[in-house]
C-alpha cells in the first residue's frame, strides 16, 4: 500500500480536535486509501489529555491511522510533516488587552514557524485555524524563511460554509447547489461575505433574493457574528462545525474543488486592493494539489470600502504582534 502522509496537529487536547482527528483518522481529508500518521502536539500540562484522545481515536480502529506521535515538541511534531493542521493558540484570559493576547500568539508561531521551516517536507500544506489565524499564519510564515510561502495558509471556510447556509436557507434552495460565494478579508468580524456572484443552477442569488438591504444589514453582519452567537448559545465556541471546516479546506485543496469556488486566506499577490504578502480572504479553485486565486472579479465601491476595513484591521494585527 502508499506510503503514510504524515499530518501535524497542534491543539491536539482542545475541542475543535475532538472533532478534527477523527474525521482525519476516517480518511476525510486525503482519501479512504491514504494511511495517515497523525503527530499531535499540545503544551506539557495538555499530554494526559491527549493521552485520552488517543486512547478513544485507538478504540476507532481505524484501518488508514497507522501511527500516532504524542510530543510537547514542535520539532517533533513537524518532523517530516506532509500536512498540518495549527489548530492550538493562546485565548483570551480576563483582562488580558488585544495586544497582549497578539503578542503571546506571535511567541507561539514564531516558534512553530521555526519548527516548520526546520523539519516538514517542502510541499506540506498548512492551514492555521487558532486565532487570530490570519495573523497567526503571517507570523509562522514570517519564521519559517525557507518554508514556500504559498503552503501557510489560514481559514475562513467557516465562515464560507456559514454565508453558503444563510444564502441557500433565504433564497429556499439547497446548500449544495449554491456556488461562488466569496469571504474576503480576515477571519473576523469585520470580514466580507460576498453574495454578488452567488448563484444557484446558474441562477444569479443576488438577483433571486433582491433585497440588498439584507444583503447589508443582515447577511453579512450575521455571518460576521455566527461565532459569537455560537458561544451564547452553547456556552462554548463551535468546535465541531470549525473541525468540519478545516477538513473542508484541507480536502479541497488536496483532491481539488472540482471547479467549484471556495474561500482560503492566502498571501496576497497585491490584487484586489489587498497589499502583497497578507494573508487575507479570497475566492480560489483548487486543483492538481495546487489553489489558484480567482481573478479578475470587478469590486464596486461598497465591496472595495469592506475589504479596505478588514484589511486595516489585518496590517494592525501583525503591527501588534510584531510588537510594532
Ligand atoms: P481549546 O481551548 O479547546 O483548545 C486549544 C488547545 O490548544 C488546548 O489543548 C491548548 O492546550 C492547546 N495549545 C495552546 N497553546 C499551544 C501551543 N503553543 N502549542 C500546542 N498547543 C497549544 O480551543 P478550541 O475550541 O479547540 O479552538 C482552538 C482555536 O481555534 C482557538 O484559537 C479558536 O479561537 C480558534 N477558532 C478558529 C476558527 C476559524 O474559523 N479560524 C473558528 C473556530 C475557533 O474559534
Amino acid at each position: 500500500s502508499r506510503p503514510a502522509k504524515r499530518v501535524t496537529v497542534t491543539g491536539a487536547a482542545g475541542q475543535i480536535c475532538y472533532a478534527l482527528l477523527f474525521r482525519l483518522a476516517q480518511g476525510d481529508v486525503f482519501g479512504r486509501d491514504q494511511p495517515i500518521i497523525l503527530q499531535l502536539l499540545d503544551l506539557p500540562q495538555a499530554q494526559a489529555a491527549v493521552r485520552g484522545v488517543v486512547m478513544e481515536l485507538e478504540d476507532c480502529a481505524f484501518p488508514l491511522l497507522q501511527d500516532v506521535v504524542i510530543t510537547d515538541d514542535p520539532a517533533v511534531a513537524f518532523r517530516d510533516a506532509d500536512a498540518a493542521f495549527l489548530v492550538g493558540s493562546r485565548p483570551r484570559s480576563k483582562g488580558m488587552e488585544r495586544a497582549d493576547l497578539l503578542l503571546a500568539n506571535a511567541e507561539i508561531f514564531k516558534v512553530q514557524g521555526k519548527a516548520l521551516n526546520e523539519n516538514a517536507k517542502r510541499d506540506a500544506k498548512v492551514i492555521v485555524v487558532g486565532n487570530p489565524a490570519n495573523t497567526n499564519a503571517g507570523i509562522l510564515s514570517a519564521f519559517a524563511p525557507d518554508f514556500p510561502k504559498a503552503n501557510v495558509t489560514a481559514m475562513v471556510r467557516l465562515d464560507h460554509n456559514r454565508a453558503l447556509s444563510l444564502l441557500a436557507a433565504k433564497a429556499g434552495v439547497p446548500v449544495s447547489t449554491v456556488e461562488k460565494m466569496i469571504i474576503w478579508g480576515n477571519h473576523s468580524p469585520t470580514m466580507l461575505a460576498d453574495w454578488r456572484y452567488a448563484t444557484s443552477g446558474g441562477q444569479s442569488l443576488s438577483a433571486m433574493v433582491n433585497d440588498e438591504a439584507w444583503y447589508r444589514e443582515t447577511f453579512i453582519p450575521k455571518v460576521g457574528q455566527r461565532g459569537a452567537a455560537i458561544i451564547e448559545a452553547r456556552g462554548a465556541s463551535s468546535a465541531a462545525s470549525a473541525a468540519n471546516a478545516a477538513i473542508d479546506h484541507m480536502h479541497d485543496w488536496v483532491q481539488g474543488s472540482n471547479g467549484g469556488w471556495v474561500s482560503m486566506a492566502i498571501p496576497s499577490d497585491g490584487s484586489y486592493g489587498i497589499p502583497e504578502g497578507i494573508i487575507a480572504g479570497v475566492p480560489v479553485i483548487c486543483a492538481d494539489g495546487e489553489y489558484q486565486r480567482v481573478t479578475g472579479l470587478e469590486i464596486d465601491a461598497f465591496s472595495a470600502e469592506k475589504i479596505a476595513v478588514t484589511v486595516n484591521e489585518l496590517q494592525s494585527e501583525i503591527s501588534a504582534a510584531l510588537g510594532k
